[in-house]
């Protein structure tokens, strides 16, 4: 029990989050101490719901709590041609029973930290308003997160615009309080998650697995697979569950140290991840920028995960 790696995952349900909550749920090596939600593929309330709803689909009993409802500066941007209306496109799973904390994210994060021996891993895979705050306001709290491993940003490339990824496009100033922390950071942006692709015949056997939860995350990847359609891709890129892997199983990514800064104002760039590579720029990274996974080895463990639901 104590070797297991404590975390905290911050998330926006959402459905690549859903997969990531129900991959971290009965892993071995990490013990869930909260998850906390913040606005993101889609409102608060909505994202905030799906998480209980699924983490209670998945018997999975962990301390929810409520964290901010929109970004630090800018107005809250969501993903529902993505995700849908209600954030998980409609998946047919019961209303909850479960009540989240009555007490906000950020002061969830600071309890836990402060009444842990080991410091906690930080797993944020929505945009950072959430982790941005924490470190705002519990400033004297910082020493006691172990590293944050979070899904976002991209060297090279975006899907939100050309150069920026989600997470960082929707809250940009709350990423740049995040990247300047010196906290340890591992950033699985696009240039490792676009390789993360689960082939359609690798989704019909996670469908095929004979649990309930097995079908849900089959019928979660298919759902996302059509959006991927015009990426030329018979599947689908899973983002937020790489930061996941990563954290259960380091040498699953190969990554790189870079100096990372975020883009607060370009006219066309707003919320790039900028790396600063070669001798002359590329002082002090403050980043571990993953670029490539061994696919086959995450796909395995994606279906292991499932496999061990009732
Ligand atoms: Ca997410």
């Amino acid at each position: 029990m104590t070797d297991k790696i404590p975390v905290i995952i911050d998330c926006d349900p959402g459905l690549d989050d859903a997969v990531a909550l129900l991959m971290a749920g009965r892993n071995e090596n990490i013990d869930i101490k909260a998850v906390t939600v913040v606005a993101g593929n889609q409102t608060l309330e909505k994202v905030g719901n799906n998480a209980l709803r699924i983490l209670e689909y998945g018997g999975i009993h962990v301390p929810v709590s409520f964290g901010f409802e929109k970004p630090m500066v800018r107005k809250l941007n969501i993903a529902a041609e993505v995700h849908g209306e209600d954030g998980l496109y409609g998946a047919k799973i019961p209303k909850s029973t479960m009540k989240p904390s009555d007490i906000h994210a950020i002061d969830l994060m600071a309890k836990i930290l402060k009444e842990s021996d080991r410091k906690i891993t930080f797993i944020p895979i929505g945009p950072l308003t959430n982790i941005a705050m924490f470190l705002r306001r519990y400033p004297e709290l910082k020493d006691k997160i172990e590293r944050i491993v979070l899904m976002g940003g991209a060297i090279n490339g975006g899907n939100m615009t050309s150069s920026a990824e989600f997470n960082i496009y929707v809250d940009p100033e709350a990423a740049d309080i995040v990247f300047r922390s010196k906290v340890p950071i591992t950033m699985c942006g696009l240039d490792v998650t676009h390789k993360a692709i689960v082939f359609k015949e690798e989704i019909e056997k996670i469908k095929s697995i004979d649990n309930k939860i097995g079908k849900l995350v089959g019928e979660t990847l298919e759902n996302l697979s059509k959006y991927h359609v015009e990426d030329g891709i018979e599947g689908c890129y899973l983002h937020d569950p790489v930061a996941i892997a990563c954290v259960i199983n380091p040498s699953i990514v190969k990554t790189m140290p870079l100096k990372v800064d975020i883009e607060l104002q370009g006219k066309y760039t707003r919320g790039a991840t900028v790396g600063n590579f070669g001798r002359r720029f590329n002082h002090n990274p403050n980043a571990d920028v993953a670029f490539d996974i061994d696919r086959e080895s995450f796909v395995q463990e994606l279906i292991e995960s499932m496999k061990r639901y009732r």
